[in-house]
């Protein structure tokens, strides 16, 4: 996915080897409905040097968003462009784009309202991501706006799509659970070396 994947591994320096034996890095699509999160997520996820993308090498196909720097992994979180258009707005040819980068990541974090439901809008991204056959893991963020006893009928509902390999109640506002998000998404990353300085 990136230009590395073209270098053989002899080029890389002596010594990088070691340090990177163990380590993970991988790529992250977060997609939802405008105003579920996804850029509240971002920020508390990454934190707040998610300001400074712009200092990132953008040597990815698909505009990177932000990058979590942990010891032993690094999760790129990337932008997927026109998953978030009404579907009257999305061609075929944007369709074909969307799930090919959904089938490229690692995994596909979808965000919805918890508080809200699923509507037309989150259910246009399932389709999408039941197009693309991508692994995908389901938020339900604003669980601090949602009454508790909505939640597990709500995931109910998502485990009966099959299309989610977890399914993470969290709030991206007060951090609720964000830990065991980064968790689960750290726990699918392949193993592999950086593929970013770690200031970025
Ligand atoms: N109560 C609550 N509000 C949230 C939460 N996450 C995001 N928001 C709010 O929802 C609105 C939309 O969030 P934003 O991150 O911009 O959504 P995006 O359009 O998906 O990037 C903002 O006003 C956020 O403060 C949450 O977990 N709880
Ligand atoms: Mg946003």
């Amino acid at each position: 996915m990136t230009e590395r994947d073209e270098e053989s591994p002899a080029e890389t320096p002596p010594g990088e080897a070691s340090v990177a034996e163990g380590f993970r890095c991988g790529f992250v699509a977060l997609v939802g409905r405008a105003n579920v999160g996804k850029s509240t997520m971002l920020n508390r996820i990454v934190g707040a040097k998610l300001s400074i993308v712009s200092e990132v090498p953008q040597t990815t196909r698909f505009p990177v968003r932000g990058i979590l720097h942990r010891p032993g992994l690094q999760v790129v979180f990337i932008d997927t462009p026109g998953i978030h258009k009404p579907r009257y707005r999305m061609n075929e040819e944007m369709v074909r784009l969307s799930t090919r980068v959904l089938r490229e990541v690692d995994v596909v974090g979808a965000l919805v309202d918890a508080s809200e439901g699923f509507g037309p809008g989150d259910r246009f991204v399932f389709d999408l991501l039941r197009q693309a056959k991508s692994r995908n893991l389901l938020v339900l963020n604003k669980v601090d706006l949602a009454p508790k006893e909505n939640l597990l009928p709500l995931m109910d509902e998502a485990g009966r799509m099959g299309l989610f390999d977890d399914i993470v109640p969290v709030s991206a506002l007060t951090g609720e659970n964000t830990d065991r998000l980064e968790g689960v998404i750290a726990s699918k990353m392949p193993a592999g070396p950086p593929h970013f300085p770690r200031r970025c």
